[in-house]
């Protein structure tokens, strides 16, 4: 495959950086591969695309906001059109099997569709007045530019679904992906451009480091900022956008855990805890990391999630009969590795140890399985991004409850059980911001709110109609008549 540019997207033209430096972009599954060099961009570029947004903004806020949900519709069939050449590149960049990567481009184009179809129900309220010969309406106001942060590890599906939602409310988007998936990020500006949108209604800047956020944080034209990142990168980013008063969603890391009730289906949890655990290679902020398991079942539990480990072959994610992908980067590995040592260390018990591949080429980790695992081991507690699982023994519900909500971030959860009143006492207790009843920690559907509470989610949810809230702002109109 040659070696493509990947530019700035401002103003309307594909552009290279001010500074004229490129990062390589490689395949995490062939290292020796370069995908792409992309363009470095500084803090000039940074300004040159807020301007150029800034410049476009007066026009497309006065576009109806039908129309503005026809182009982006459009782009959702685009994608749909480009759907194949998408995935394949999905799986190159960043890694994940290619079945996993038609997943996420259809669950973009579902976002996007979505959204675009709310440019015709971006609906106010009429309220009733307290007063005689009064009438008040609300209407949705569009914030101005915005910034749409993401991270590389679901580089089309979470560009989609900020970037829609953000255009048809009206507003014009500084679009900052991850440095390591700048192709993804390019071929999405690329639906959206091709679907009509006017020049510098969406500008696209690559590139990493501090000062390009700061770039970002700190221009008072920036009205709010979208982010899906680590919780400490969004805890800082939110403590600087805080001061000058500009809107801030966050969403942030997981540390999910299943509960497997004494009642539960086994063969079903265990499923559950594999795909959860070890599908896209563990990298997604919704993945399972802890199997919270009632101490009848654990070994057997234990046993048959080892069993299906197995079938989670590591390699090339274009390759037939490879179930998982390498991880993103070195940096990543290396993580990934440490933390497996941190467990061995902390004493918890490996019963499957993926470290050691054999695999050449890429970055490789096979499925990784601890047991007896104390909730306040470090494993247990932190956010691994890798496809490690700790299962933590549990006396009954409450117990279980407990060890459950015993983390500081509170994404997503999940129960297995056959008995109603632990399932609704599970929808009570359980700290997350999405729960599960004999289903999988994972994913999200596209007219749905996505997120999280404590230090997993930030500000107003992601996706479904709720997006809305977060990227306009209500007009309340007061008329006497
Ligand atoms: C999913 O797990 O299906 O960055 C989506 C993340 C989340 C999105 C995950 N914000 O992993």
């Amino acid at each position: 495959m040659a070696v493509r540019p990947a530019l700035n997207h401002i103003g309307g033209a594909w552009v290279e950086s001010s500074s004229h430096a490129t990062v390589e972009d490689r395949d995490p599954a062939h290292t020796d591969r370069v995908l792409a060099n992309a363009t470095a961009s500084t803090p000039a570029d940074v300004r040159n695309a807020i301007d150029a947004a800034e410049k476009a903004f007066p026009e497309w806020r006065a576009t109806p906001a039908p129309q503005r949900g026809d182009i982006v519709r459009k782009a959702a069939d685009l994608m749909e059109r480009r759907r194949d050449q998408l995935a394949r590149l999905l799986t190159q960049e960043e890694g994940k099997v290619l079945a996993e990567s038609f997943v996420e481009v259809d669950r973009a184009i579902a976002n996007v569709r979505f959204s675009g179809a709310q440019g015709t129900r971006l609906v106010g309220e009429t309220i009733p007045s307290a007063q005689r010969g009064t009438f008040i309406y609300t209407t949705r106001e569009p914030l101005g530019v915005v910034v749409c942060v993401t991270p590389w590890n679901f580089p089309i599906a979470i560009p989609a679904w900020k970037i829609a939602p953000a255009l048809v409310a009206g507003n014009a988007v500084v679009f900052k992906p991850a440095s390591l998936t700048p192709l993804c990020a390019t071929e999405v500006v690329q639906c959206f451009l091709d679907a009509g949108l006017p020049d510098g209604v969406l500008n696209l800047v690559l590139g990493s480091g501090e000062a390009l956020s700061s770039a970002l944080i700190d221009d008072g034209r920036i009205k709010a900022i979208s982010f899906t990142g680590s919780s400490a990168v969004g805890r800082t980013l939110y403590a600087r956008a805080a001061q000058r008063l500009c809107k801030v969603q966050l969403e942030m890391g997981g540390k999910n855990a299943v509960i497997v009730l004494a009642d539960a289906d086994l063969e079903k949890a265990a499923e559950s805890v594999a795909s959860g655990a070890f599908g896209a290679t563990g990298q997604r902020c919704t993945a399972t990391s802890r199997a919270v398991v009632a101490k009848p079942l654990l070994a057997d539990f234990v046993k048959l999630l080892g069993s299906k480990a197995e079938s989670w072959k590591p390699g090339d994610g274009l390759a037939d009969g490879v179930k998982m992908g390498p991880l993103v980067d070195a940096s990543q590995l290396k993580k990934v590795q440490a933390k497996i040592a941190d467990g061995k260390r902390e004493g918890a018990t490996l019963v499957r140890d993926g470290t050691n591949v054999g695999i050449e080429g890429g970055y490789f980790v096979a499925p990784t399985i601890f047991t007896e695992v104390d909730p306040r081991m470090s494993i247990a507690q932190e956010e691994i991004f890798g496809p490690v699982v700790s299962v933590i023994p549990a006396d009954d519900l409450e117990s279980a409850l407990a060890k459950a909500n015993a983390v500081g971030y509170g994404l997503s959860s999940s129960i297995y059980t056959r008995d109603l009143h632990s399932a609704f006492r599970y929808a009570d207790a359980s700290e997350a911001g999405m729960l599960h009843i004999n289903l999988p920690t994972l994913g999200g559907e596209a007219h749905v709110p996505f997120g999280g509470v404590k230090d997993s989610g930030f500000g107003d949810r992601e996706c479904g109609a709720a997006a809305f809230d977060f990227f306009s702002e209500q007009k309340v109109v007061y008329v006497g008549y």
